[in-house]
């Protein structure tokens, strides 16, 4: 179905025909509007940004590239089509076909997930309110703005399944998104991730790599669920997704780029030296991947968790790219895993977290592929890494264990002593900060950061993205 943009919230999901679900929701929306003035970007709301918008859900040509005004971006419901008969391709109801309401007894868990996903995405908003202020260009400006109207999209994505297929409940969680607040001390988010502050754009770019990754991989076994419209609601924001994920890993490359020019230019690869120059020296970017990377391992959850085997066993949440394993009941699978005890077995249903973070660390390490061999090409020893996952975690079987980066107990002293070395120390924190100035004349870019290969959309770097009015 197309997507009908004349209706108050555009949707393709034939909201006109549904009288109390749109009234529902268009109750809601004004709520949403004034969370979005109250806590979304500051100081944005005159301005004119080039956004894409999207105007059907085909892998090709789904989106639309002009100016708005960010108050007046369409947010709305769009779910990728249905595939025709489709069948439950995983856990116990294996083969059945998919549910296009929710099954009465699983009602509780899936909004408990649903929640959960939901709650990230205004989350992710509010972490980035202020970034704006000390953008290095307007291009990025324009990246920071795209990915925030698409995170409170992807939150009417969730409200959308709550008040179409929870009833009551799910109109009360709807308000309680809006409610809850990224670092607030009585009502926080629900992951911890989403409660750290993001307060410079080097952690914004560790946060669009790591943390949207951690999305991908949850989108994607959510688009796997047996519950059709969750599946299909989380095809398309896969789709948008991605742009969040190239912001980062960009992002990153740019700062990288820009610290090997001010390396070869002052003929030293001295952190103090590089940092009297302006650029952030490689040692502190590895001590932000460090922080963002160890916090990102744990939104996969516990290492071993009844909760991620009754998901899989009961056609709830899938693995990513499902299609790739051979066995998707599992109902016997055997997976080995290494505790602080030791090596142990487990049910492969208990340990699906697990199985998700490893698909994700090796989604990780492409990107430091890519960064390691400009250092390389450069001609410098020293290459970005990713700490062992039992470093610094504070869910599952390794956390609160003391462990350097390379993933060996130590003592809880030296681990204390230490950390100055492994994660942004305040004084690291206080020179990145000082780097945040704002840059907004179109092409120019702060001098932490190289510009990007191209710009968005085929237009040139120097176009002004953002007209700030
Ligand atoms: N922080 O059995 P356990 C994104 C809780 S990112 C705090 O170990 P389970 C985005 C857990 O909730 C993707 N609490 O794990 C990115 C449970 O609590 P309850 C977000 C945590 O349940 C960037 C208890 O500990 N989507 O989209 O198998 C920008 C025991 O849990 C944490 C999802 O996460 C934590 N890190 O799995 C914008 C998908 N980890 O219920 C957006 C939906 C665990 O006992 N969520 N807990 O009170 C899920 O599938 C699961 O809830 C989790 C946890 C994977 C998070």
């Amino acid at each position: 179905m197309s997507i009908d943009y004349t209706s108050k919230i555009p949707n393709n999901v034939d909201l006109a025909n549904d009288r109390t679900l749109q009234r529902a929701l268009e109750h809601w929306q004004p709520r949403f509007l004034d969370w979005w003035k109250e806590m979304g970007p500051v100081d944005s709301s005159n301005a004119d940004v080039y956004l894409r918008t999207a105007i059907g859900v085909d892998a090709e040509g789904w989106a639309s590239y002009g100016e708005v005004k960010m108050p007046d971006y369409r947010w709305g419901i769009f779910l990728a089509d249905r595939i025709p008969d489709r069948t439950i391709g995983f856990g116990d109801h294996m083969g059945e076909p998919a549910w296009q309401q929710v099954p009465g007894e699983l009602r509780s868990q899936f909004r408990r997930i649903i929640v959960t996903q939901g709650d990230t995405e205004p989350a992710s908003v509010e972490q980035q309110q202020r970034l704006g202020l000390t953008c290095p260009s307007l291009y990025d400006l324009r990246n920071l703005f795209q990915v925030n109207v698409e995170e409170g999209r992807h939150l009417w994505a969730m409200v959308y399944l709550l008040h179409a297929h929870f009833g009551r409940d799910g109109r009360e969680e709807a308000e309680e998104m809006l409610s809850r607040h990224s670092g607030d001390a009585d009502k926080p988010r629900i992951l911890g991730t989403f409660n750290e502050p993001i307060s410079d754009w080097l952690s914004f770019f560790m946060f669009t790599y790591f943390t949207d990754r951690d999305g991908k991989f949850q989108l994607k076994s959510l688009a796997e669920s047996g519950f059709d419209p969750l599946a299909r609601t989380c095809r398309f924001m896969l789709t948008e997704e991605a742009h969040h994920m190239f912001v980062g890993e960009t992002g990153i490359g740019r700062v990288v780029r820009r610290t090997l020019e001010v390396m070869k230019e002052i003929g030293s690869d001295d952190p103090e030296a590089v940092r009297r120059q302006g650029a952030v020296d490689l040692q502190t970017i590895q001590r932000y991947l460090n922080f963002w990377f160890t916090s990102s391992l744990d939104l996969f959850g516990s290492e071993v968790s009844s909760n991620a085997a009754g998901s899989f066993a009961n056609g709830i949440k899938g693995r990513p790219d499902e299609t790739q394993y051979e066995d998707h009941v599992c109902a016997d699978a055997i997976y080995e895993l290494e505790t602080p005890q030791g090596r142990e077995s487990v049910s492969l249903r208990n340990a699906m977290n697990e199985v998700m973070r490893q698909s994700y660390i090796r989604d990780c390490e492409m990107g430091l592929k890519r960064w390691n061999n400009q250092i390389q090409r450069a001609g410098h020893d020293v290459r970005l890494a990713l700490p062992s996952p039992k470093f610094r975690r504070s869910i599952g079987a390794w956390a609160n264990v003391p462990t350097d980066p390379a993933g060996n107990t130590v003592t809880r002293e030296e681990y204390d002593r230490r950390m100055p070395e492994w994660l942004p120390s305040e004084s690291d924190r206080a020179f990145v900060h000082s780097l945040m100035q704002r840059v907004v004349e179109p092409g120019k870019m702060a001098g932490w950061i190289a510009p990007p290969d191209r710009g968005i959309n085929s237009l040139p770097v120097d176009y002004e993205y953002v007209k700030l009015n």
